[in-house]
């Protein structure tokens, strides 16, 4: 987090760090930046705990092949892979958002996120954002595109006030770049190996350079490819951070066989956590970073990390009757803003405790949420652990692990549980609202301690008591303070939000 006052506008080019990013708040921002963000769930961390985005999949088409993608699948760009999502046409896509804006008032943001590429399909796309802006015109748009067509398209993008648009970037060197992209097609022509690296870095630079001269807020994805691109994307960082890029989210390879992609064939892995949050570290010192992206499905619904598509398949709303209200919407956000107020002032307070105190020692915690910055999921229950990094600077959260659920039923998997202290294994303590006996020492035994007294209440807050009383502890000498290890990012197929 940022000092307030130290923002130096993220289209500064040249040294100096731009303090925008994923984790700023309302002091860390321009007044007109902030009111682009504070309730972008992507864009703000904190706004993440709050609001729901949601996407739609009218977007089938793609322009390039990814080595890491298998078209049977949505776009790995923002999806996981072997995910598949139901296509719409855009009138139903409309619907679809109008049911979900009023069964679920904290969804802010309409995303078009594929299933192929968003601009490889340009009528498609435009014909639903410019239905939503009519109907709902409240709900901020977004789009995520490779950015290969992207020049083409700047005046429509800023004509329906898209004001959030997604770059994937791996590369800005075509000689690495051809070992992700084997081919693309651009101007009724199909080009491979080294020009079509060039000519999609060479697209993918300038539609950013263009959008943020319209004052359009642009985060860059980036794949995390270790052996092929994971030194480069400090370059990469440097590149779009110039280029005005607001916010850069490095995400990890999920890479399987059973994927059927290039990658998933020949063996190629994806990063340990721990890879991920040194990359992810180092280019923070040039620009904030994005650590919270779920990887979400084309046809996702609901707070990140959740997955509430199914309530709204295509057969269901075309049955629903919507009324559309924005008193409804407006007086639920309001409700959710003092919630979240609670949490920064709880956050605030808690950590007046180390004012002036540096003790050099950091610890990753996992945390069971479902949600409002609290405490409030059962380890049984938790389909994902938010990670939290402590030190005397606070509690900051640094990225998610996946997990199979441990209770099946009402019956503890072993297997699960091996797979669960895998995920968390670098983690010193998890926080969880309930935790039976058996996986409580099982993770003791793995030197994770189970936390299950902060149950109900707010993640930063108890996280940073509970450090207060780690360090205590190591002080005393009645603990000593051991590094842990490194922890898996989940490969498998994933079919979930
Ligand atoms: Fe969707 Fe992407 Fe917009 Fe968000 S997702 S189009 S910016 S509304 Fe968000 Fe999902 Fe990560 Fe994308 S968590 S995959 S970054
Ligand atoms: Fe697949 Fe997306 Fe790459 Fe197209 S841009 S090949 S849909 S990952």
């Amino acid at each position: 987090m940022q000092q307030p006052g130290g923002y130096t506008g993220c289209g500064t080019s040249g040294g100096g760090k731009a303090s925008c990013g994923s984790g700023a708040g309302a002091n860390d921002l321009p007044p007109e930046i902030w009111a682009k963000v504070r309730n972008h769930p992507c864009y703000s961390e904190e706004a993440h705990h709050h609001y729901a985005r949601m996407h739609v999949a009218v977007a089938p088409a793609c322009n390039i092949q990814c080595n890491y993608c298998n078209r049977k699948y949505d776009c790995a760009n923002e999806s996981r892979p072997g995910v598949v999502s139901e296509k719409l046409t855009p009138e139903q896509a409309a619907k679809k958002v109008l049911a979900v804006a009023s069964a679920i008032p904290q969804m802010t943001v309409l995303g078009i996120a594929g299933p192929g590429d968003p601009l490889a399909n340009p009528a498609k796309t435009f014909r639903t954002f410019e239905l939503i802006s009519k109907t709902a015109p409240d709900i901020k748009l977004c789009l995520s595109t490779n950015g290969l067509a992207l020049p083409d398209h700047i005046d429509t993008i800023a004509k329906f006030k898209v004001d959030h648009v997604t770059i994937t970037i791996n590369m800005v060197d075509a000689d690495i770049g051809q070992r992700i992209y084997p081919w693309i097609f651009w101007n009724h022509k199909r080009y491979t190996g080294r020009e079509a690296a060039q000519l999609l870095t060479e697209r993918q630079l300038l539609g950013l350079e263009m959008l943020t001269a319209r004052g359009i807020l642009c985060k860059v994805n980036s794949v995390m490819i270790p052996g092929i691109n994971d030194k480069h994307l400090v370059d990469v960082n440097r590149a779009v951070k110039s280029r005005g890029a607001f916010l850069h989210n490095i995400m990890p390879l999920i890479s399987a066989p059973e994927h059927g992609t290039v990658f998933g064939l020949n063996g190629q892995r994806g990063p340990t956590a721990q890879e991920l949050k040194a990359l992810q570290d180092e280019c923070a010192g040039e620009m904030n970073m994005m650590r919270h992206c779920r990887q979400c499905r084309a046809d996702a619904v609901g707070l990140l990390g959740e997955d509430r598509s199914a309530e709204f398949s295509t057969d269901k709303v075309m049955a629903m009757e919507v009324r559309y209200d924005t008193d409804t919407r407006t007086a639920y956000q309001a409700r959710v803003e003092v919630e979240r107020q609670a949490l920064v002032s709880s956050r605030q307070e808690e950590l007046a405790a180390f004012a002036g105190e540096n003790s050099g020692i950091k610890v990753l915690v996992a945390v069971a949420t479902k949600g409002s910055g609290r405490i409030n999921e059962h380890f049984g229950h938790a389909k994902e652990f938010q990670i939290y990094e402590l030190s005397t600077a606070g509690a900051k959260f640094v990225g998610h692990r996946r997990v199979d659920l441990y209770c099946q039923g009402g019956y503890g998997e072993e297997d699960s549980l091996a797979m669960i202290i895998r995920a968390i294994n670098d983690c010193h303590a998890v926080f969880v609202a309930k935790i039976g006996g058996c996986p409580k020492s099982d993770l003791n035994e793995a030197g994770i301690d189970p936390v299950d007294q902060y149950a109900g209440e707010f993640i930063e807050k108890s996280a940073i008591t509970w450090f207060r009383g780690y360090l205590d502890r190591v002080r005393s000498g009645e603990i000593q303070h051991q590094p842990r290890g490194d922890a898996d990012i989940r490969q498998g197929a994933f079919i979930a939000a």
